[in-house]
């Protein structure tokens, strides 16, 4: 049997097969409870508890997949997919489902250390460097500038001291790439991250129910991604206070403390990131003892 022909019984994702998107994605899946068994070629995964087929491939070749059919779903960050559909005079054959909160970068323009930037006019008749020659078309539209657009593969930080163009446009997340080749970040384009996207075409009622149940398992990990358990003490006439610095709290639980009348314990289950400052926050306010515990598994 010919393992890459399609099912209309059962759901398909592109994933990327190696790169910075690849063990996010699959692990997403399989914190969703998905066991896959690759085969022998190791590009497509067969589901074997739930409906659910991966052909793993390069993150360019996701947004055509979903548009030619191959595949229903695919996990591709929105940079590619921006990138490809400015590039479409057709309709977009894809939409995001859902953000997944990994993948995160930004798409950057970027001159050398040495040149002053006052605004993107400075770039009208220069040469730019980029992998995402779209985006990059569509933001000097936006802001009246024409100049050329050199569209490279790979290695675009460098293209500026072979003299090859004046400025670049690339993703960036820490900025190491481009201080190390004395490069400074001018101006933003894009905010990416990775999204699951699912195809425009209509999916049939059985692949449309796996998908549902797909995406509440999906949300169900994201959600407990960002969500802890915060446990604390605090004087009585400090809940009010503490209540409102508790990210995403709903209501919380509070317990007396043997002893103690005038302080209690809140046990509440934070959504939101707790950053430190909320402990800050939260100390200020009155609060002792807090311990924040990770979130194992919710069901809503
Ligand atoms: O082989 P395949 O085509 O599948 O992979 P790829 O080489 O095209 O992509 P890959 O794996 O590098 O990136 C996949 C996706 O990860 C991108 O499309 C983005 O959505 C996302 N992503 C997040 C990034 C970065 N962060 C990133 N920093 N993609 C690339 N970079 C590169 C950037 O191009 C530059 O070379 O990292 C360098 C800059 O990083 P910093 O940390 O030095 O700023
Ligand atoms: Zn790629």
């Amino acid at each position: 049997m010919n393992a890459y022909a399609k099912s209309p019984e059962r759901l398909r994702i592109a994933l990327q097969k190696s790169g910075r998107l690849a063990d996010e994605s699959l692990g997403l899946l399989s914190r969703c409870g998905l066991k896959f068994s690759r085969s022998k070629d190791r590009l497509f995964c067969f589901g074997e508890n739930m409906p659910v087929d991966l052909l793993l491939v390069r993150d360019d070749d996701i947004p055509s997949l979903m548009g030619d059919g191959v595949c229903d779903l695919g996990i591709v960050g929105e940079n590619v997919a921006s990138e490809y559909a400015l590039g479409s005079d057709q309709d977009v054959p894809f939409r995001s489902v859902v953000p997944l909160g990994f993948g995160g970068c930004r798409l950057s323009l970027a001159v050398p250390e040495s040149e002053d930037f006052p605004s993107p006019a400075s770039l009208q008749g220069k040469r730019i460097a980029t992998t995402y020659p779209n985006l990059v078309r569509n933001f000097l539209e936006s802001k009246g500038v024409t100049a050329k657009i050199v569209r490279l593969s790979g290695s675009v930080e460098i293209a500026p001291s072979l003299g090859t163009a004046d400025a670049i446009a690339d993703l960036v997340s820490t900025g190491s790439t481009l201080r190390a080749n004395h490069l400074r970040e001018v101006e933003v384009i894009l905010r990416s991250e990775a999204h699951l996207f699912r195809s425009s075409s209509e999916l049939g009622d059985t692949k449309q129910e796996i998908l549902n149940r797909l995406l509440a398992r999906v949300e169900g990990v994201l959600q407990v991604k960002e969500s802890k358990y915060v446990m604390l003490h605090a004087p009585k006439s400090a809940l009010a206070a503490i209540r409102e610095i508790l990210p995403g709290a709903e209501s919380p639980t509070i317990l007396p403390l043997e002893g103690d009348d005038s302080r209690v314990a809140i046990h509440a289950v934070c959504r939101e990131t707790v950053f430190w400052e909320h402990l800050e926050d939260l100390k200020k306010a009155g609060a002792s003892a807090v311990l924040v515990l990770p979130v194992e598994k919710m069901l809503a």
